[in-house]
């Protein structure tokens, strides 16, 4: 699906669009089996080792990670994209409807920023039932999920310097339905045409520093995709349905221009200028992820070193 002129219209005036229905089942079924194909295997091999009482194959999957998660986290802490490396995400990643959006906003050269995630959000009110000492691990189940519910922040906020003048998109999808009780999105719109960055909190912000802020909330279907400007602040809410929330969050921007992580791969995932350089080879998007994530662990990649205690104007091209 393309933009229509109303929708970029709409993400030019608010900072954020939704399109709604832009994917089908056929794009995401893909994503969401080698998901479920993966936690079946990490869970078979943990219960052979004696660490899962159970494989929990009955569960659907919306629930099944967070019944494995009661007992262990290990599987939960590898579902990140680069982390699990999966096949079809990396498809995905290139996806033409995905792209077909994309494009609308960035226009045919387009480059994947290594700044893309998978989520699975898990329920806030999950308690730890595993094996091992129950305060470390109510302890660990607790911050886990105060890490997973996303705070207020901007994009511009988490990469490195080299990428300010850059436009990025990010782009947001639910692989199921993600609503106000399992935890979608809230944005705070029209806050990138003053180009000020909220750095005061740190990563988070609080939406009283933004002059007039209005929060939008954006419940959204499976097929929806959310793309919002890297100045737009968002969070998402706390997840009490008992099930997980699942998502994928990406960035895209126009070929050479910094990602602001150059120490992790990016790489062209559509050009109509020069088609072959468009990446297809899954063995070295996963190979490159390795060697990467070996040379610069995630929990040490490097962090803006400036970072201001006030609002700060950034100089950043919108379109
Ligand atoms: O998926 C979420 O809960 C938060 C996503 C987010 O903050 C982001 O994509 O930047």
């Amino acid at each position: 699906m393309r933009l229509s002129p109303a929708q970029i219209a709409h993400f030019d005036r608010e900072g954020y669009v939704v399109a709604q229905n832009a994917l089908g089942a056929a794009d995401l079924a893909p994503v969401i089996r080698a998901y479920a194909e993966y936690i079946d295997r990490r869970a078979g091999q943990l219960c052979a080792q004696g660490r899962l009482s159970r494989t929990y194959a009955e569960e659907p999957f919306d629930r099944r990670l967070a019944r494995i998660s009661e007992e262990t986290l290990e599987i939960y802490r590898e579902m990140d994209l680069m982390e699990c490396r999966l096949e079809a995400a990396f498809a995905f990643l290139r996806n033409e409807a995905l792209m077909d959006l994309v494009e609308g906003l960035i226009g045919p050269e387009i480059l994947c920023s290594p700044i893309q995630h998978g989520r699975a959000k898990l329920p806030g009110d999950l308690v730890f039932r595993g094996q091992g000492d129950p305060e470390e691990g109510r302890r660990q189940v607790e911050a886990t999920i105060a890490e997973n519910v996303a705070p207020w922040h901007q994009d511009a906020q988490v990469h490195l310097e080299e990428a300010d003048p850059s436009f990025i998109l990010t782009v947001w999808l639910p692989l199921g339905e993600a609503t106000p009780e399992n935890g979608c999105l809230q944005v705070i719109p029209r806050v990138h045409h003053s180009g000020v960055v909220y750095w005061s909190e740190g990563f988070g912000l609080d939406p009283r520093q933004i002059p007039g802020a209005e929060v939008v909330t954006l419940p959204m279907r499976k097929g929806d995709v959310l793309l919002m400007h890297k100045l737009t602040p968002h969070c998402s809410t706390p997840n009490q349905s008992g099930r997980i929330r699942w998502s994928l969050d990406l960035r895209y921007q126009l070929i050479g221009t910094p990602t602001g992580r150059s120490f992790y791969p990016e790489f062209v995932s559509r050009s109509r200028a020069n088609p072959g350089a468009v990446l297809t080879d899954y063995p070295s998007w996963s190979r490159q992820w390795q060697e990467a994530l070996a040379r610069v662990p995630a929990d040490q990649r490097p962090r803006r070193q400036h970072r201001p205690q006030v609002p700060t104007p950034m100089a950043v091209s919108s379109r």
